[in-house]
């Protein structure tokens, strides 16, 4: 940024501010990871992604008949199959999960198994939901839901599967899900602090891929943040001579 001679940069660019570590709240993180589900378990129609794209009604408005995830019956699906997992490219801490259903009691999961895994190979198993009765079959399309809550806090996972043991069946599809939401955050090991200071006589901006960012916020190891500087009217930026 250059200007004209006769206007002269009378102030430098200060460095004025620290900036302290800003926490992670706990969220639903399911909507960042990517869902599969073998496709030797998906009944007609469906699609892992339905278990985590905030669509809870397939008949909601713009739903256009999608958003409902479920699998075929469970005997027609080889037994290592039998299962729906969100994975992430960074670790996470990971506290509860909610399964959302509908229609429950003829085609949500009666039983299942929650898995983590911490390298995206091997799955430790570390709840089991028992058996869910589920409320009716709520003629009103209610959504129903069944928490888990860790024991401990599942430290530096990259992805939680549901293993469905059993499942009500009156109809084709079984093992139901609406959506699953998923509670934790990015894990501390693997967040960096993006620290900057508004300078006297401009501004500094930062932004990831994901939009702008402001001083102190955490991100992802390995995020690009690009950071864009501002002078007021009357200075500009100099390169630093050091
Ligand atoms: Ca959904």
């Amino acid at each position: 940024m250059t200007l004209p001679e006769c206007i002269a940069n009378t102030a430098e660019i200060q460095v004025t501010a620290v900036v302290n570590v800003a926490e992670e709240d706990v969220h639903n993180i399911a909507p960042d990871g990517t869902a599969f589900a073998p496709s030797t378990a998906l009944a007609s129609g469906k699609q892992a992604s339905f278990v985590n794209d905030g669509i809870f009604d397939d008949q909601a408005e713009g739903a256009g008949g999608k958003g409902v995830f479920g699998m075929k019956k469970l005997d027609q699906i080889p037994e290592d199959d039998r299962y729906v997992q969100i994975t992430w490219d960074t670790p996470k801490d990971v506290e509860s999960l909610i399964l959302w259903s509908y229609f429950a009691k003829d085609q949500g999961p009666k039983n299942f198994d929650v898995l983590v895994t911490k390298d995206g190979d091997a799955w430790e198993k570390v709840a089991n939901s028992g058996d869910i009765t589920w409320k009716s079959n709520a003629a009103d399309r209610e959504q129903e839901q069944k928490e888990i809550v860790f024991d401990a806090v599942q430290e530096g996972i990259t992805g939680v599967r549901i293993y469905v043991n059993s499942s009500y069946s009156t109809w084709s599809t079984n093992a139901v899900i609406t959506e699953l939401q998923i509670f934790g955050r990015n894990s501390a090991e693997e967040k960096v602090n993006v620290n900057f200071t508004e300078p006297v006589n401009g501004k500094i901006s930062a932004a990831t891929d994901s939009g702008e960012i402001v001083a102190g916020q955490t991100v992802a190891v390995g995020t690009t943040v690009t950071f864009t500087f501002t002078p007021d009217e009357g200075y500009h930026v100099e390169p630093r001579a050091d």
